[in-house]
């Protein structure tokens, strides 16, 4: 080595500040990433930084100059161009690449034909650090060369995984569950940067791809004997084809919970339109039914719901298996000539929306881009409820008839903000304030719906369609526990209570139907599907689910939950203990020596069955290898 040489400032390093800045600029200023908090700025500002060092600092374990020179020069080429991908890749899609999305020869195509379009001449500055590093790399190998020993290689090594670390830990402080919820891809790129993003986009399709790849189909002939003799019932119940060619537009309320429901806070009442609906005669109304979402919240609800599977028990399956093959509630809908839509004021990669509706054949997917959102019509999570079913009207009334149409509201989430305007009822005044903010944002989405119900009259469109609501979760978590005793006027909230407190409300109105009544029968999401199925006169006999009609009597008779808990109609199974569902006493429990053996265990059996096989679907993309012919006549 030659003593004499001045190392200025190390090339990993230098490249690591530049890359690590180009990379800053480019999501500050090229993307639209949105920014909620000073402590998002401080993750988006640090995780570029920390991403580019990680990569760089590897260079040091190169011993002969010209190659970790050359290491760093392909490295900032090649990230540059990652990073150009990804921002062309933006501008088009509004999104960031992910494996699959690369490889679907539809995007590709779109791209390729734009592409040209997407370019700007000044994009040539996003290749300016990759060129200084070149050129330093070349010119002044000696000064920024490095010749560690191998504490030096050990030192950047630790330096960069503490650096990993810190930023993993800020962003898991700033977005709880961030890995295993994946909720938006935005969010993870935000938080852990945009090369963290791929690796972990690529580990997640790598896992996801070689459970598929170990499937073959021989699977499917017990499961689909399991459905034939355990869950389907008689398909013809009397509601069969009652609302044959009418439109469906399905409310999906957000964190709507049933306690609310016929109930009061401060003396006033919270949902006065719903509850109307609760005794209307054009309304059934499910008071027992059940949500059985996990991680995945409003997109396990969504989930459920079209496919009658259950959601993942780790994640949102939206995300990790999007891709996959199903045989949703959309498209056998589309088969019968409707034209199914979303209507959603949020960014349409939330929860991967944007990739699985094309995989449940929703046609049209009305985001965040569809309205007009100013300040003013939005608060804490947007568009305000209100707003948006106003604006959503126009493109109801141009869609053609029949249509499936499913509104996902989005007032009523967490942390329940609302402007003093909107208001109607007081808040509750405990120790929580998620609950005291709960009743008044959702006596707005009552009101909402009120309006909702009024201009769909206005428009001419309520006669010819049928109005589906449905909580999607609870809103209220077991954090809240304490105060949500004291609203409640109980002691505790035992596990019994938690469970029955997953209740969601669920209501079907058929204009002029006439016969509407409260329906008491345990129920869940998982029985959505069949339930519409069969209202819009559509034979669901070859199709693999596992809910049931709820206007037939011939049902499973049990809800499972995600996590093996279950409701049956006799009784309740959650956190090892089971209960008589009537009374709420308990009949067995774990320290118990009957827990091995007690009335719940057969449910149980069943319950962890079932799951085990909607998972074998869902990991084996087992509908790849099912003909769903098209129904026969009966
Ligand atoms: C986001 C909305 C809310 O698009 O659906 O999601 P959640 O946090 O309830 O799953
Ligand atoms: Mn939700």
């Amino acid at each position: 080595m030659d003593n004499n040489r001045r190392v200025n400032i190390p090339l990993y390093v230098l490249a690591s500040i530049l890359f690590g800045l180009k990379t800053y600029i480019v999501y500050r200023f090229a993307l639209s990433i949105e920014l909620d908090n000073i402590m998002q700025e401080a993750i988006l500002f640090i995780n570029p930084f920390v991403s580019a060092f990680l990569f760089f600092a590897i260079s040091v374990w190169f011993s002969k100059q010209s190659r970790q020179m050359k290491f760093i020069r392909y490295s900032a080429v090649i990230g540059s161009v990652i990073i150009y991908f990804n921002l062309v890749f933006y501008r088009s899609f509004t999104d960031f690449i992910t494996v699959p999305q690369l490889f679907q020869t539809s995007n590709a195509a779109d791209l390729g034909t734009s592409v040209l379009t997407l370019v700007e001449w000044y994009d040539l500055a996003f290749f300016i650090d990759a060129i200084i590093i070149w050129m330093i790399s070349k010119r002044f190998t000696d000064r920024v060369a490095v010749d560690y020993e191998k504490s030096g290689k050990v030192f950047a090594l630790s330096m960069s995984l503490v650096l990993l670390a810190g930023n993993f830990f800020l962003a898991e402080m700033e977005r709880p569950q961030l890995f295993t919820r994946a909720f938006d891809r935005e969010y993870l790129v935000k938080n852990i940067g945009l090369f963290n993003y791929h690796v972990y986009d690529i580990a997640v399709h790598s896992k996801v791809k070689t459970q598929r790849v170990f499937a073959d189909g021989n699977e499917l002939p017990e499961i689909q004997q399991y459905i034939h003799d355990k869950v389907r019932g008689n398909e013809r119940s009397e509601l069969f084809g009652a609302a044959e060619d009418k439109n469906i537009i399905f409310i999906s309320a957000e964190s709507l919970q049933t306690f609310v429901i016929n109930n009061e806070v401060n003396g006033e009442t919270i949902t006065p339109f719903l509850n109307e609906l609760t005794e209307d005669e054009d309304t059934y109304y499910f008071e027992n039914f059940y949500h059985q979402t996990q991680q995945g919240k409003t997109s396990d609800s969504e989930f459920i719901t079209e496919n009658s599977l259950y959601p993942s028990s780790r994640g949102a399956v939206f995300f990790t298996h999007g891709e996959n093959e199903y045989h949703a509630m959309p498209e056998m809908l589309e088969e019968k000539g409707y034209e199914t839509s979303v209507f959603h004021a949020n960014n349409k990669s939330f929860w991967n929306r944007d990739q699985i509706y094309q995989s449940l054949h929703i046609d049209e997917f009305y985001d965040v881009d569809s309205y007009e959102i100013t300040d003013e019509n939005s608060v804490g999570w947007g568009l305000k409820d209100k707003e948006y079913f106003e604006q959503s009207i126009p493109y109801l009334q141009s869609l053609d008839q029949p249509f499936y149409s499913k509104f996902i509201t989005l007032t009523n989430h967490f942390p329940f903000e609302l402007d003093e305007e909107d208001m109607s009822i007081d808040r509750y005044d405990s120790n929580s304030n998620t609950l005291n903010s709960y009743f008044p944002t959702v006596r707005y989405m009552d009101e909402a719906i009120e309006e909702f119900f009024a201009d769909l009259k206005d428009a001419g469109l309520y006669e010819d369609s049928i109005i589906v609501i449905m909580g999607d979760h609870d809103g209220i978590s077991a954090n809240h526990n304490k105060a949500m005793s004291m609203y409640l006027d109980k002691d505790e909230i035992t596990p019994y209570d938690y469970i029955q407190l997953q209740r969601v409300p669920f209501f079907v109105h058929i204009p002029g139907h006439g016969e509407g009544k409260v329906m008491d029968e345990v129920a869940g999401q998982i029985d959505i599907k069949p339930t519409l199925l069969h209202l819009a006169g559509i034979h669901t006999s070859n199709d693999i689910y596992f809910g049931n009609d709820l206007f037939h009597d011939d049902r499973k008779g049990y809800i499972a939950m995600r996590n093996g808990d279950f409701v049956s109609d006799d009784y309740i199974s959650t956190n090892g203990i089971c209960y008589d569902r009537g009374s709420g006493e308990v009949i067995a429990s774990q320290s118990d020596e009957l827990e091995e053996d007690n009335v719940c265990t057969p449910i149980k059996d069943k319950v962890e069955l079932e799951l085990d096989y909607s998972d074998q679907i869902i990991y084996g993309d087992l509908f790849r290898f099912v003909d769903f012919d098209p129904e026969p006549e009966h």
